[in-house]
């Protein structure tokens, strides 16, 4: 085949598989075998490696292991991904209809299972899939397009070449893939996802679109973003439009004009959700009318045109066999139910927590109890009430003393928690070392939980600071390692020893303080000896460090056992000082809001600047903020901004700011 044949077959075999492709995924009414659709295939791959210049983006073959490049970058939405109020009664969506009458006699309802998914935003160009992203906070996202070109019922090339659209839609994990898919984790003594949607987010979340790939996630769109087409004017018009694109759609979509016939819609959707493929958490109930969704507009956080109704939870009953108590990181003892395994909203549950004995005591949970189980919020299982006791049944009262260590357990006065206060607690010691070295600790990589407590078991760590004296032979001692995994720990240990002052001020593991005000204390102080050093007024005049914070900062480092332990991590070479550089106070006291994308910094870069001048990044626009800093395609918060009379600048002007 000559260069010009092979070009007009490769076009051609496109087609023909993206349509097949649409008849599979999509439309789920294939048109050819399997076998066949390998075939045109193969014969398209066949082509393209000999002659790989004709490969081009939307081609099938290039759904895997195409470009990377920018992945988690992040995507400011030109149109906001806006959320939704909820209703959870049929008396809150008549309020809704009520509020809408009030502005319209007449009015068109379409109604809409609500996928439990993730939702992401879709963006073509002349036809052609150029990026995808996730709502994040709604008015930036990531770039995740390498990862959602793997899902198959998204089209890489649309039916019509139009100059640009950009749609949202709920990426989802079919719950049959899901259930598959615990069922290998379990077995590969991996930790399974809770439910498919973190499952979902998981699977978007991977740097290798191949494992993606494997996931097998699906999508339906719902909305037009944006678009250069003209003449759409209302939601199920939209719909169909979106379908006849190619894309797959929200499955039912509904028209109602009076608000019974919403209603009786909400109940029949009620009676299905339980039998479809994949998980819904409501059913989302929209003025159909574009022009009517304008004159209604938007409160600060939702639509005034939308309501999502939420299902009553899911419940079913249950019989406690044991209670089970543990000790957490901070000393708490935390008693959980278990019970005999029961599904409910599309995962077997048969834990859950009973968070301290005030709860218990509450709910008076026995063990035997015959119990009500839903799941709050559809994810965490939670007793919901005692139906009965079980004959001879006694009350159930947290031990006295640490099921670990067996040290007395203490219950302050202002707390609802048990605790056990002997720091050399083992639990405490094994959960203390897992937060140290966690991601946002110090991201010490291969140290999870189960090879720590291995460490822990095989008396290899005794305190935090042990962890800087392991060698490679430590860990050829554990089952598992290899010459070529033991150097990677080493390694990995050796690398966090250069991390930033803040991420070793989270790892300890004081209590109050969190990431955020790792952060901060870090950039304040900018070394540990000043911090260790500092006083409760010192540090409740730092910004965001309260009485309760700075007091536990005082007492962790009042004990001789804490400031050993500093001592130890500093001779073995761990990094005590603030890495960011502190050029001047030029913007303290001044709030920045970052939208649409600058010219030459990114996002992460401009706020670091801002926080280097001592500046403040909010994500909205308020009367206080100070400036907007604005790029191209700046959406609502620049409308805001220019309404609030906040001063707006671009990099060019916030470039001299920091000159
Ligand atoms: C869903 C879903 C989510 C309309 C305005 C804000 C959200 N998860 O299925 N959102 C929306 O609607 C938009 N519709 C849906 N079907």
């Amino acid at each position: 085949m000559n260069y010009f044949e092979a070009s007009e077959r490769a076009a051609q075999l496109r087609k023909l598989l993206n349509y097949h492709s649409r008849k599979y995924y999509v439309e789920d009414s294939p048109e050819i075998e399997d076998d066949e659709y390998d075939r045109l295939q193969r014969e398209l791959v066949d082509i393209e490696k000999e002659y790989p210049e004709l490969i081009t983006p939307d081609s099938p073959t290039q759904r895997v292991g195409g470009s990377v490049e920018g992945m988690f970058e992040p995507v400011t939405h030109a149109v906001p991904l806006e959320s939704l109020q909820d209703a959870f009664s049929f008396d809150e969506v008549r309020a809704f209809d009520s509020r809408v009458r009030e502005s319209f006699g007449s009015v068109e309802y379409s109604v809409e299972p609500k996928i439990d998914g993730l939702s992401v935003a879709l963006e073509y160009e002349n036809g052609v899939f150029v990026r995808g992203s996730t709502r994040g906070d709604g008015n930036v996202g990531e770039d995740v397009t390498a990862n959602l070109r793997t899902i198959n019922s998204i089209p890489l090339r649309l039916n019509k070449d139009i100059p640009f659209i950009e749609v949202r839609g709920e990426v989802f994990m079919p719950r049959g893939v899901f259930a598959k898919l615990v069922e290998k984790q379990d077995e590969n003594g991996e930790k399974p996802f809770k439910n498919p949607r973190n499952a979902a987010a998981g699977s978007l979340r991977q740097k290798d679109p191949k494992v993606t790939a494997s996931r097998q996630l699906d999508i339906f769109v719902f909305n037009i973003q944006r678009s250069s087409e003209e003449g759409i004017t209302g939601h199920k018009q939209s719909i169909e439009f979106l379908r006849s694109l190619g894309f797959k759609t929200i499955p039912v979509c509904n028209k109602f004009s009076s608000i019974d016939g919403v209603l009786a819609e909400l109940e029949r959707i009620g009676e299905i959700r339980t039998g479809l493929a994949y998980d819904t958490d409501g059913a989302v109930i929209k003025v159909d009318s574009f022009a009517q969704r304008e004159e209604l507009g938007s409160t600060a956080k939702f639509p005034k045109w939308a309501l999502a109704y939420k299902y009553p939870p899911e419940e079913k009953e249950s019989v406690v066999t044991d209670i089970e108590v543990t000790v957490g990181r901070t000393g708490v003892l935390t008693p959980t139910a278990v019970f005999n395994p029961v599904l409910i909203s599309g995962s077997t549950v048969a834990r859950a927590t009973l968070h301290n004995q005030d709860y218990i005591d509450e709910k008076d949970i026995r063990i035997g109890d015959t119990i009500v189980i839903r799941k709050a919020g559809e994810i965490i299982p939670e007793v919901v009430r005692v139906v009965s006791h079980a004959e001879g049944s006694e009350k159930f009262t947290l031990p006295g003393v640490c099921p670990s260590c067996g040290a007395p357990t203490v219950k302050e006065e202002d707390e609802a928690a048990l605790r056990c206060v002997n720091p050399e607690c083992p639990a405490q010691l094994l959960r203390n070392i897992i937060h140290f070295c966690s991601r946002d600790a110090m991201d010490i990589e291969g140290l999870g939980e189960s090879v720590l407590e291995k460490l822990v078991q095989a008396g290899l760590i005794e305190k935090i600071s042990d962890i800087y004296s392991l060698t490679k032979e430590d860990f050829m001692t554990l089952e598992g390692f290899k010459d070529k995994s033991s150097l990677n720990s080493v390694d990995a240990i050796e690398k966090s020893k250069s991390n930033d002052l803040s991420k070793l001020v989270f790892a300890l593991g004081i209590r109050h303080i969190g990431q955020k005000a790792g952060k901060i204390l870090a950039e304040h102080f900018g070394s540990m000896d000043a911090l260790m050093s500092a006083g409760l007024e010192e540090l409740t005049s730092v910004d965001t460090i309260g009485g309760i914070m700075a007091q536990s900062i005082v007492k962790f480092f009042s004990l001789g056992q804490s400031v050993s332990e500093i001592n130890a991590l500093k001779a073995a070479g761990v990094n005590m000082n603030s890495l960011k550089e502190r050029a001047d106070d030029r913007f303290a006291g001044l709030t920045f809001v970052l939208t649409g994308t600058l010219p030459t910094y990114s996002r992460n870069e401009a706020s670091e600047i801002i926080e280097k001048y001592g500046g403040k990044t909010a994500s909205s626009v308020s009367k206080k903020t100070s400036y907007v800093l604005a790029g191209e395609e700046a959406g609502s918060k620049l409308t805001k901004a220019r309404e609030l009379g906040i001063t707006v600048i671009n990099e060019e002007e916030f470039r001299k700011m920091t000159e």
